[in-house]
């Protein structure tokens, strides 16, 4: 993959769009403006590569949870029955494989900038245009700004005393170097029990002199059963494009599997079991669609939780690791469920040690390793799989200004607001593709992208057929869309998790708001096209 810039095809002054990022959601953004309106579109990427998420997220173990048939585009038949994946979930060098091969097929490296990074971008009232500034000091202006920056994209690495002074060597897995790191013969320490500190750590143990797992919130995890898909499989997949696009489209998260009809209530105690036996042994996400109210009933919930708990303790084989590893204080799945290859398995080799951090919390870093209330871990490197500023930090970080040097900071200090994930009033041309608000996370994300996308490009196409050169959604539209995010957030037990990145409760001093919509993708879907179709109520429109 290509490394360098190559010159733009459109100088800067005559741009109608930036787009900020160039994964998923900018390649695609900028195929929708470029090619299908005709617009003089440009992604400014800070990375040297395309590929957002899957360009900086290398770190051992790295693979999506989405199924591989689900986890890319679906705007093209042809692009979908072209690309084939080798397993059943697709791990990172897979999907940033596939990326790039999207960014040569529709030939967008012509219009994306790489190694340039925004900092700051303000609005100017008297042109109706946004003027955004790169890290090399560089300022382009355009009519849109559109943010494709993600949401896990922003590594939150712990304020910890004395890391600066540790003498081995510590990584961010959201930052994790493109040379990979060697663990061979060293004792390692990982900070960190999410969907990536569990997927990371089978794999470091592997060649680790020893690992030391430090906990502080104990998670449930499915099985994955990842697998190379079979031949027949493939063919199945290519054969039914528009099948797999469908499902999709129609299920709450969407994924290509749709939740179960029924209620925890409407089975025997062993139904049940043999009903969750059997998604166990299935494998993967689809676990969360064994009954249709795991997420919004507690009781119904605690039976999956306490079938996974007794799983764990099944496993592991040291009982005191056992209920470290099962003392879980939150509902199944109201944190982001992490699916695993063999994480509990781990604790049983001798190699493995898991440190109780809720407990014992971390005090410090030594040059010699972690200190905990309990004593000092000596290690020879950390890795710190301790999330994101998710959401609005990959926003907060451009330094947007909107009218009259309103800062976005300021604008969404008590959390975020805005309308449909998409537009923050006081922000005129601005779009937030998978904004804090819209389903994303909560969602198959390249569902939610071609969405969120293909909603943008229609709302711009509106505005170019008649004329208009500036919309801004209203305050009272954006009133009432943050009523309806924390409504749809209060129906399920989302908001129960309290340690959960949801709320924004991993980074200190961030604002505790449930910021994705949890009222479904295909539900979000209709009341977009609802608004689109209301000449876009709640959006003001000038020319
Ligand atoms: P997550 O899900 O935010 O997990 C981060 C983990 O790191 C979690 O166990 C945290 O514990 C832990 N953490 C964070 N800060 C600390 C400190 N200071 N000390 C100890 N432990 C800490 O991030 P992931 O990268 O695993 O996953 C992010 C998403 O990427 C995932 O959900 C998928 O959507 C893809 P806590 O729970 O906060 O107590």
């Amino acid at each position: 993959m290509p490394d360098v810039n190559p010159a733009p095809t459109t100088a800067a002054a005559e741009l109608d769009a930036i787009i900020v990022g160039a994964g998923f959601s900018g390649l695609y953004q900028l195929l929708c403006l470029r090619d299908r309106l005709g617009m003089k579109a440009t992604v400014l990427e800070a990375g040297a590569g395309v590929g957002g998420t899957w360009y900086w997220n290398r770190y051992p173990g790295a693979r999506c949870d989405s199924e591989s048939h689900s986890y890319n585009y679906t705007f093209s038949k042809e692009l979908f029955e072209a690309w084939e994946w080798s397993e059943r979930y697709p791990q990172q060098p897979e999907i940033l494989r596939y990326l790039n091969h999207v960014a040569d097929r529709f030939d967008l490296r012509r219009d994306i900038r790489l190694n340039t990074a925004v900092v700051a971008a303000r609005f100017d009232a008297a042109t109706n245009r946004w003027l955004v500034t790169t890290a090399g000091g560089e300022t382009l202006t355009a009519q849109f700004l559109i943010t494709a920056v993600g949401c896990l994209s922003t590594a939150n690495v712990p304020n910890i005393p004395g890391l600066e002074g540790f003498a081995g060597a510590w990584y961010h897995t959201g930052q994790w170097p493109h040379e990979g790191v060697d663990f061979a013969g060293k004792r390692v320490g990982l900070v960190g029990t999410g969907s990536t500190g569990i997927q990371a750590a089978p794999v470091i143990a592997e060649t680790a002199a020893h690992l030391t797992v430090f906990q502080r919130t104990a998670n449930y995890s499915v099985p994955a059963h990842n697998a190379p898909l079979s031949a027949e499989f493939k063919q199945w997949v290519k054969a039914n494009h528009a099948e797999i696009r469908r499902v999709m489209q129609s299920t709450p998260n969407g994924h290509p599997f749709v939740i179960a009809d029924r209620s925890v209530w409407d089975v025997t105690p062993a139904e049940r079991e043999a009903l969750y036996e059997a998604a166990w042994a299935k494998g993967g996400l689809q676990f969360r669609a064994t009954f249709r109210d795991l997420l919004v009933d507690k009781a119904a919930n605690d039976t999956a939780a306490e079938f996974l708990k007794a799983k764990i303790r099944q496993i592991v084989q040291d009982p005191a690791t056992a209920a470290k590893l099962a003392d879980i204080d939150h509902p199944y799945a109201a944190k982001r469920p992490p699916i695993d290859d063999d994480y509990f398995a781990t604790f049983n080799r001798p190699n493995v040690t898991l440190v109780d951090v809720r407990a014992a919390p971390i005090q410090r870093i030594s040059p010699a390793g972690i200190v905990t209330a309990a004593g000092e871990v000596p290690l020879d490197i950390i890795v710190f799989a301790t999330g994101f500023d998710a959401m609005t930090g990959p926003l907060l970080r451009l330094g947007i200004e909107g009218e009259g040097g309103r800062k976005l900071a300021d604008a969404w200090a008590a959390g975020p607001r805005n309308t449909l994930g998409v537009q923050v009033a006081g922000f005129p041309n601005l779009f937030t593709v998978t904004g804090p608000g819209s389903p994303s996370v909560l969602c198959n994300m390249p569902v939610a992208i071609e969405q969120h996308v293909e909603w943008i490009t229609a709302c711009i196409a509106r505005m170019r057929a008649k004329g208009l050169t500036r919309v801004e959604t209203t305050e009272a539209a954006m009133d009432a869309w943050v009523a309806q995010v924390n409504a749809a957030a209060s129906a399920t037990l989302l908001p129960q998790a309290q340690h959960s990145w949801y709320l924004g409760a991993n980074v200190p001093g961030k604002p505790r708001v449930f910021m994705p919509y949890a009222g479904g993708m295909a539900h979000f879907r209709r009341i977009c096209d609802e608004v689109a179709a209301k000449d876009y109520e709640g959006f003001a429109f000038s020319a």
